[in-house]
C-alpha cells in the first residue's frame, strides 16, 4: 500500500493527465467538426488521416458522410496530391482474423449517414510522403461530383 499522502500526488497527477487528453480530443474534434458542404446535400465531417507509423508508407482516412438530399449517392474512390493511389477498403472479420479488402464503391441512401471508421470502411492511402497537419482529400462520386475535404491529422492509435 502506497501512503495516502502519495496517493494523493498519484491521483492528482492522473486527473491532470485525464484533463489534458481530454482538452486534446475535445481541440480534435472542435476542429474536424467543420463541415464541408458539397454538392449541397453531402456533408462531411470528423475528417481525420492517421499520421505514417514510422518506417511506412501506407496510411487510413476516416469520415463521416451524411447525405441530406432524397436521392442515393455512390462513392466511387478518393485521390489526394499526398499519396499516389487511394482505394476505399473494408475490414471485414474472416473467423478469427480481420481482412482488408477493397470496395468499388460505397452506396450512401438518401436521408443516411455512412461512417468510414476502424474496423469498417476506411480510405487507404498508398505511398505517403509524409502526413501534413492538414491532408485534403477529393471523395468521388459516380456521378462525377469530388468533395474536397481537409482531414485532420491523428496520432496513431487516436483513430
Ligand atoms: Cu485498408
Amino acid at each position: 500500500m502506497l501512503p495516502e499522502r502519495r496517493l494523493k500526488r498519484v491521483s492528482a497527477k492522473l486527473a491532470a493527465a485525464l484533463a489534458a487528453a481530454l482538452a486534446a480530443a475535445l481541440a480534435v474534434f472542435l476542429a474536424t467538426s467543420a463541415p464541408t458542404l458539397a454538392g449541397s446535400e453531402l456533408v462531411v465531417t470528423e475528417a481525420r488521416v492517421r499520421a505514417l507509423l514510422p518506417g511506412q508508407r501506407n496510411t487510413v482516412a476516416y469520415f463521416l458522410i451524411e447525405n441530406r438530399g432524397p436521392a442515393s449517392v455512390t462513392l466511387v474512390g478518393a485521390a489526394s496530391a499526398a499519396a499516389r493511389a487511394m482505394e476505399i477498403h473494408e475490414t471485414r472479420r474472416d473467423g478469427d482474423m480481420y481482412r482488408m479488402r477493397r470496395r468499388a464503391e460505397v452506396e450512401i441512401p438518401g436521408q443516411t449517414a455512412v461512417r468510414f471508421e476502424p474496423g469498417g470502411l476506411h480510405l487507404m492511402l498508398f505511398d505517403v510522403q509524409a502526413v501534413g497537419e492538414h491532408v485534403e482529400i477529393e471523395l468521388v462520386t459516380r456521378d462525377g461530383r469530388r468533395l474536397t475535404t481537409i482531414f485532420q491529422r491523428i496520432a496513431a492509435g487516436a483513430e
